[in-house]
């Protein structure tokens, strides 16, 4: 399996979040990844590759170019110090505020894009699996919004370049624990990526704003948004009956690649995530997506025990080889 890495991404490192009030430490740190690198490598998963560079045009399909002009003017205006949180929604272009600027975000945002799409270009038609092990994570930011600690959707300008590159039928996968408001925003309306997530329900579990099972896409995008709430506390016996579901409808579309938003924050012994799955759950994920035969092009996105996620990324994609 092919792994793009960069390890640039240790220079982005957001501190604060405000929660609840407060200011607490922000949980998406550098440290997240590289376990998970490291763990990898001593499993025998040495193929890493460094990124490719890629034009901003692929950035320009997804997201709104005044959105980037703010991250980039917002980025290059700020001193080495400065964590800048969001205080004026609406001008400001995030939706919340656990999700900062600082002097490298821009580029760091830019650079993980690279990643992911420089994995992109590895999958190919006969089945293989490609894993973009890139931070800051995408799925919450929508077209003209950061947030979730997420400034660019990695995920969704993914399923762009493969349209560009001729796929007409793709399905973006999403296991994070929380629910991916800007990847579903991006393609509610189209009937060429199914978003299918499973996910804290979103009547109590952060991003709030969506993720009901009654959203199910818009317009030709109806029938292809698929959300699969669970509880708190969901552990396997949950988890695998909304995977199950999930499974079916895939097969069912019959898309040319899956694009899975993997986040690790659905672990037991995640600090901000609420389900219960064990280690060796991974492997019984991967091994039902295995099943599917497809491409399969791995992103990275949430996922906040260092330990948790070295051991459940080891499991999953043992078991998905
Ligand atoms: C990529 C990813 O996993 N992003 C997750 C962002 C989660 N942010 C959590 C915010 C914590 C909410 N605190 C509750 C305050 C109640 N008003
Ligand atoms: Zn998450």
């Amino acid at each position: 399996m092919k792994i793009v890495y960069d390890p640039s991404h240790i220079f982005h490192k957001p501190t604060k979040e405000i929660d609840n009030g407060r200011f607490i430490e922000n949980p998406e740190k550098p440290e997240r990844i590289d376990s998970i690198k490291d763990a990898l490598i001593l499993s025998g998963f040495d193929n890493l590759t460094p990124p490719n560079k890629f034009p901003m045009s692929y950035i320009y399909m997804v997201h709104d170019e005044s959105y980037v002009e703010w991250l980039k003017n917002k980025s290059s205006s700020l001193s080495d110090q400065d964590e800048y949180l969001m205080e004026v929604f609406g001008f400001d272009r995030c939706f919340d505020t656990g999700t900062p600027v600082k002097k490298n975000t821009f580029e760091a945002s830019k650079k993980a894009v690279d990643v992911v799409l420089t994995a992109a270009s590895f999958v190919d038609s006969s089945t293989n699996t490609v894993y973009a092990l890139t931070r800051p994570p995408g799925h919450h930011a929508t077209m003209d919004l950061c947030g979730g600690y997420c400034y660019f959707n990695n995920a969704a300008i993914a399923a762009y370049y493969f349209l560009k590159r001729g796929a007409d039928r793709i399905v973006i996968l999403d296991l994070d624990f929380h629910h991916g408001n800007g990847t579903q925003q991006i393609f509610y309306d189209v009937d060429w990526v199914y978003y299918i997530s499973i996910h804290g329900d979103p009547q109590v579990f952060y991003p709030w704003i969506s993720g009901k099972a009654s959203e199910i896409g818009n317009g030709p995008g109806e029938g292809f948004n698929l959300n699969l709430p669970l509880q708190a506390g969901s552990g396997w016996n949950e988890y695998s009956e909304a995977l199950t579901y999930a499974l079916r409808e895939i097969k069912d579309y019959y898309p040319d690649l899956l694009i899975i938003s993997l986040g690790f924050d659905t672990h037991k012994d995640d600090p901000v995530g609420r389900f219960s799955l064990c280690d060796e759950d991974y492997a019984k994920i991967a091994r039902q997506i295995g099943a599917l035969k497809l491409p399969v092009l791995v992103v990275q996105e949430g996922g906040y025990n260092p330990q948790a996620n070295a051991l459940a990324a080891t499991r999953f994609f043992s078991a998905l080889e």
